[in-house]
């Protein structure tokens, strides 16, 4: 038998697979439901497209979450069979009692007791072969080898899948798992091209006022300073880093370091930086610029551009979606800078749009200025406080961790809450904000003895 791509897939997925293609073969329309962010965006456009080559129409529709209130219109859909990337794990049971056909190409976390495995329905993970969904596969990885099982010639939606990898930060530290085969595969096929770099090919300054990863405190988001910078450098806001141009490269990461030093930040945070960049032969981009642009098209609720950005291949069709989320960004991070309030043990500042809590504190903490204080960031929903938290390597080995003093202090407070040593989150009822503030400095500061 000709050995095919997809005989690396253990058997017990790769039967599921083959499975999902006979299921979806079986129609000429369906409809397609996805995760609003990089990987869902991703998944569903690859298994949008391979549907497409093979005859076969689809609508589509993404969720922010996938709760009761989005199952209703699951249930409903107007459709006799539908495939669900990036979520459903947790509503299998529910779905065996429908009537449509129904597939699900997922990696989330997957519970014992539940499975779709029935006439018309079939649930795909990486999990049932015991692969990491964290780590080694994610759901475009899923979506393109369903690709895969339909036709091999749908390889080159690799460079697709790999946005979606990298939108769930499977790349750090580097590729692992069916993900590593993939990537592998699309590099030896010259789909996909490898450079050491902190910046990314294409326009610096864009580059440098854009990225927070590192964020250069001072110069990211200042326009002038961004210029001034790149001045120094030789360079003006018009100047591109090219593929293959390692000198430019190495000079601009000489830079960037530099400027970090400046300003204390860990060195283990600096030698993290200097990574692998991927750049998209087909795209003609940096894979983490794509991921980039599909993510703020997603979040943005324009999963029609994320998907006219792909199938153009062409990052300028999602160009303002992926400005204006930019912009907020590095607004709310301005913003959190401007309002943070130390108490004795931690620091702490509101934030006013869901999804960006996070992400702006482990910024704050690997990049702004020194401190010994974890950050606590607090968003206003309604009738309780949402609460995420960061602390940095030196603190943890101080002593504190975060997913502990998250989970007692939430509780004391009549909340819920828990997570990781260095990052955590949770919610409390509105009215006890300062006694949980209180708490929290309390318990951090016990954990430091
Ligand atoms: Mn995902």
């Amino acid at each position: 038998m000709q050995k095919m791509f997809i005989d690396f897939v253990d058997e017990s997925v790769r039967n599921r697979l083959v499975k999902a293609v006979e299921i979806a073969r079986k129609h000429k329309t369906m409809h397609l439901f996805t995760h609003y962010d990089a990987d869902g965006m991703a998944s569903v456009s690859i298994i949008r497209t391979a549907l497409q080559r093979a005859g076969i129409e689809c609508t589509y529709q993404a969720f922010t979450t996938l709760g009761h209130r989005e199952m209703e219109s699951v249930r409903n859909v107007p459709a006799v069979c539908f495939i669900m990337t990036d979520m459903g794990t947790s509503f299998l049971p529910e779905m065996a009692d429908y009537q449509c056909d129904c597939v699900v190409l997922d990696h989330h976390q997957i519970p014992d007791s539940f499975d779709l495995d029935q006439e018309g329905k079939v649930f795909v993970s990486c999990w049932l072969a015991g692969v990491s969904g964290a780590h080694d596969a994610c759901a475009s990885t899923m979506a393109f080898l369903f690709a895969m099982a339909m036709d091999e010639s749908n390889f080159d939606l690799a460079t697709v899948a790999v946005a979606g990898m990298m939108g769930d930060n499977q790349h750090r530290p580097s590729f692992s798992g069916y993900n590593k085969v993939i990537v592998d595969e699309a590099v030896s096929r010259g789909l996909i091209k490898t450079m050491d770099s902190i910046v990314p090919v294409g326009n610096v300054y864009e580059s440098i006022m854009f990225t927070i990863d590192p964020y250069l405190d001072g110069i990211t988001g200042v326009p002038d300073s961004v210029r001034d910078f790149l001045f120094g450098l030789g360079y003006n806001t018009t100047s591109s880093l090219k593929y293959g141009d390692s000198e430019s490269a190495a000079r601009l990461d000489e830079a960037i370091i530099a400027k970090l030093r400046e300003k204390s930040v860990d060195e283990d945070v600096i030698s993290r930086l200097v990574r692998k960049r991927y750049y998209l032969t087909d795209f003609e981009c940096d894979a983490q610029l794509l991921s980039d642009t599909i993510d703020a098209c997603g979040r943005t609720d324009a999963a029609a551009m994320a998907m006219k950005v792909i199938d153009s291949r062409d990052l300028m069709a999602g160009r303002g979606a992926y400005i204006e989320f930019r912009r907020q960004l590095l607004a709310m991070l301005f913003d959190a800078i401007e309002h943070m309030t130390p108490l004795e043990n931690i620091r702490y500042f509101m934030y006013s749009s869901r999804g960006y809590g996070g992400l702006v504190s482990a910024t704050l903490i690997k990049y702004w200025e020194k401190s010994d204080l974890p950050i606590i960031a607090l968003l206003d929903a309604g009738n309780e406080y949402d609460i995420s938290s960061r602390c940095s390597a030196e603190m943890e080995k101080r002593g504190i961790n975060m997913g502990d003093a998250m989970k007692a202090t939430a509780i004391a407070n009549s909340g819920e809450g828990g997570g990781h040593s260095n990052a955590a989150g949770g919610r409390i009822p509105k009215d006890s904000l300062a006694k949980f503030l209180k708490d929290i400095d309390w318990t951090i500061g016990m954990q430091k003895q």
